[in-house]
């Protein structure tokens, strides 16, 4: 098999949708895989993509809440993605606002046929929050895998760490095997392999790896 683990590293710029009411519009064409990742504003997402893909710069980080409003999309080679969607459910955007975007994210879950798991990143300190269960919920019901990344967990001790992450567990434990759940650090790198493993398995849904098998002997 010529790709059975994909380099992260080699993740690059390739698209902004500047508006996720227009997704569709902007979006590559719904091939491939895709892996999005998701979650409130401040969350580490910025930071989680740029430890993930080993670039200090791929996704900017920001200490002002909310300023990555666009839909950024990475490619990981000719047939797998990364997107970053907006972070969502920071105060001082205005109630209209957020109602508009949480439908394009949700109409983004639902009809996306490429999207192949959704990473939910959460602070550890602040996990499953409305909108977190809602994305979580709504990938469920579509039948896409779930990564819930308990992030910043550099911030919590051992014992506190793992007790918070026992507890998500148990909580998504009704959405069976479809939803795992992980304490992350960007700062630290603490579990970036178990994360990239996950990743990586998702970049291989069995049809892809027989579609690229039999390209392979043609
Ligand atoms: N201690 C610690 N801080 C983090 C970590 N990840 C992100 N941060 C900080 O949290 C803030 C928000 O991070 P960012 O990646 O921009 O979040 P985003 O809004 O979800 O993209 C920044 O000040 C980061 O430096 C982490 O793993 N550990
Ligand atoms: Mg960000």
């Amino acid at each position: 098999m010529t790709d059975s683990r994909i380099d992260f590293r080699q993740a690059k710029f390739l698209i902004s949708a500047p508006d996720i009411a227009h997704l569709d519009e902007h979006l590559p064409g719904d091939v491939g895989v895709e892996i999005a990742f998701a979650g409130r504003s401040n969350a580490g997402k910025s930071s989680a993509l740029n430890q993930l893909t080993e670039q200090k710069n791929l996704a900017r980080t920001s200490k002002t809440p909310g300023r990555t409003q666009l839909i950024n999309v990475f490619a990981l080679d000719e047939h797998r993605r990364l997107v970053d969607l907006p972070g969502y459910g920071f105060a001082q955007v205005p109630l209209a606002m957020k109602k508009k975007w949480q439908q394009a994210l949700g109409q983004y879950l639902q009809e996306r046929d490429c999207l192949s798991g959704l990473v939910v990143l959460m602070d550890i300190r602040h996990p499953l929050k409305d909108l977190d269960m809602q994305m979580i919920e709504w990938a469920v019901a579509c039948d896409i895998p779930v990564l819930a990344l308990l992030t910043k967990c550099d911030k919590l001790a051992q014992s506190a760490r793992m007790k918070t992450v026992n507890e998500v567990r148990k909580a998504l434990a009704d959405f069976g095997d479809g939803v795992k759940v992980e304490p992350f650090s960007s700062l630290k790198g603490t579990g970036k392999p178990k994360v990239l493993s996950i990743l990586n398995q998702w970049c291989h849904p069995d049809w892809l790896v027989e579609a690229l098998a039999d390209a392979e002997q043609e």
